[in-house]
């Protein structure tokens, strides 16, 4: 057995197909694990979900900023253009009920090698220590589970930019969804810089991964997706970046988490 968690697949169905194959991914022995954003942007996002579905006991995932806008879509019942074929499928209810129930955040310990990992689209901010961040995880299911229409509703911007215990209500999550799902920058204090994406250097705003390095044990692991122009590279061997932007015509890569090596397929 072994687990596999693979990046940003975005609708690149194909892909996926052939990174499985060159895994010989097995649903009756093997654990998929994706990273968040499996839709949109690229072509087939309804047959990567309906994949998702059909092996749903060998599939896990978090959820990323795009899977938040499906949420949005089909819960509000609103149209986009890009994603029509799953609004209009006679599984998008299956599909809705599947996705609603995905954490933000993953945790896995493999045992042979005692290294654990934590996995979540966008990373996990300094400011939060790593029972933090898997409390804070559990909190929005419950609350997606209770009250996703409000949440949904309510998830858009950017403010407030900066994380408070004292936060409360849809202030609160707005803030949980946007540094779990849409962080690549925070400034010195730990608030987010969502505006910047390019790798520029510029003051005041530093990649969240080289503070939260700092708070890692020895094999303690975080695996993130989402920064698509880092192409993975971190510089640091127990944060590992898997959007190496397969949409964006690059590729597709998997972490098998046994032995911590990258398996990759270009984009057709
Ligand atoms: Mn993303």
């Amino acid at each position: 057995m072994a687990h596999y968690v693979i990046g940003d697949v975005q609708g690149c169905y194909d892909e996926l197909k052939l990174l499985c194959k060159k895994i010989n991914f097995n649903p009756n022995k093997d654990l998929l694990i994706f990273a968040g954003d499996l839709v949109n942007r690229g072509p087939k996002s309804l047959e990567v979900l309906n994949f998702c579905l059909k092996n749903k006991k060998s599939v896990r995932a978090v959820l990323g900023n795009h899977d938040f806008y499906l949420l949005y879509l089909l819960e509000h019942k609103k149209k986009n253009e890009s994603l029509k074929n799953i609004l209009n499928s006679k599984n998008s209810n299956k599909i809705y009920s599947w996705l609603k129930k995905l954490p933000l955040l993953l945790t896995i310990k493999i045992k042979s090698s005692k290294e654990s990992f934590w996995i979540s689209h966008a990373g996990i901010p300094f400011i939060w220590d790593l029972k933090k961040a898997k409390n804070l995880s559990d909190e929005m299911k419950v609350v997606m589970k209770n009250d996703s229409f409000n949440v949904l509703e309510n998830m858009w911007g950017d403010r407030p930019a900066l994380w408070k215990d004292d936060l409360e209500g849809y202030e609160r999550y707005r803030t949980i969804i946007n540094y779990f799902t849409r962080m690549r920058y925070l400034d010195k204090k730990g608030g987010l810089k969502l505006k910047k994406k390019d790798l520029k250097s510029e003051h005041n705003h530093i990649p969240w991964f080289v503070q939260t390095h700092n708070n890692l044990k020895d094999k303690e692991n975080i695996i993130f997706g989402h920064w698509a122009a880092l192409e993975g590279k971190t510089k640091l061997d127990n944060i590992i970046g898997l959007d190496t932007g397969c949409v964006w015509g690059n590729k597709l890569t998997a972490l098998r988490l046994e032995d911590k090596r990258l398996i990759q397929v270009k984009r057709k």
